[in-house]
């Protein structure tokens, strides 16, 4: 697929644009990846002329762009034939149930765990909405595995946009040692071994920005 270019932020630090980048990766859609910084010049000069909303991820395609995550999950999907999401109906709606669930919900996971894709061994104090998050998180992807564990081992069977809004998710259990079922906790290693989330994560080791109000928990 030529002429796909995937605008994003610094990987360390944005969930969004790991969405995007991460389905591209597993949907085999070459793209052209281009990163702009958080709080850096270009990024306060050139993001307001890709995105309508001044914000990464934005997915340019010749003249089109597309933003918000879930609408480049759909785009990509259907450059690939549908294959972002399970091919059975009732998968695909339940899919998109649980991937609409993330981009709308967990505010105090998302709140209270930034992103941090190169920390590990952080702390935040357990709290009653946090936990409720993770409750619903866990029965989430435990349920997906009991459900569909025989079709493969990504929450609907095959990696889908589902699996893509998780991830980020996964990274915040991992830097922060949150607690899981057996079973949640089994889906947690598979995100976690990914090649391509591997591939981010080492490229956020790389990169030297430190943005000083995403760095929680260090020394809790
Ligand atoms: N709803 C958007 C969220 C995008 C978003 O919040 N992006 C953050 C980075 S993870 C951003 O660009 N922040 C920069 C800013 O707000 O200036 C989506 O799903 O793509």
């Amino acid at each position: 697929m030529s002429g796909l270019v995937l605008i994003i932020g610094t990987k360390n630090y944005s969930s969004w644009s790991l969405r995007p980048w991460l389905l591209l990766k597993h949907l085999g859609l070459e793209f052209t990846e281009r990163q702009y910084h958080f709080g850096t010049p270009e990024f306060a000069n050139e993001i307001p002329k890709l995105s309508p909303t001044r914000k990464v991820p934005v997915l340019l395609h010749d003249e089109l762009r597309v933003w918000e995550s879930l609408a480049i999950g759909e785009y990509a999907s259907e450059l690939a034939g549908g294959s972002g999401w399970p091919a059975d109906a009732g998968l695909r709606a339940q899919a998109r149930s649980v991937a609409h669930e993330m981009h709308a919900g967990f505010r105090a996971l998302r709140e209270n765990c930034p992103v941090n894709a190169r920390a590990t061994g952080r702390h935040v104090a357990m709290t009653s909405p946090l936990e409720h998050d993770l409750r619903r998180i866990d029965a989430i992807w435990s349920g997906c595995r009991r459900d569909h564990g025989e079709r493969g081992p990504w929450l609907f069977g095959d990696f889908s946009n589902a699996d893509a809004m998780y991830a980020p998710v996964a990274l915040r259990v991992r830097t922060y040692g949150l607690p899981l079922s057996a079973l949640a906790a089994r889906y947690l290693e598979t995100v976690l071994d990914d090649e391509h989330l591997q591939h981010w994560i080492r490229a956020a080791e790389q990169e030297s920005i430190v943005i000083p109000e995403e760095e929680v928990g260090a020394g809790a």
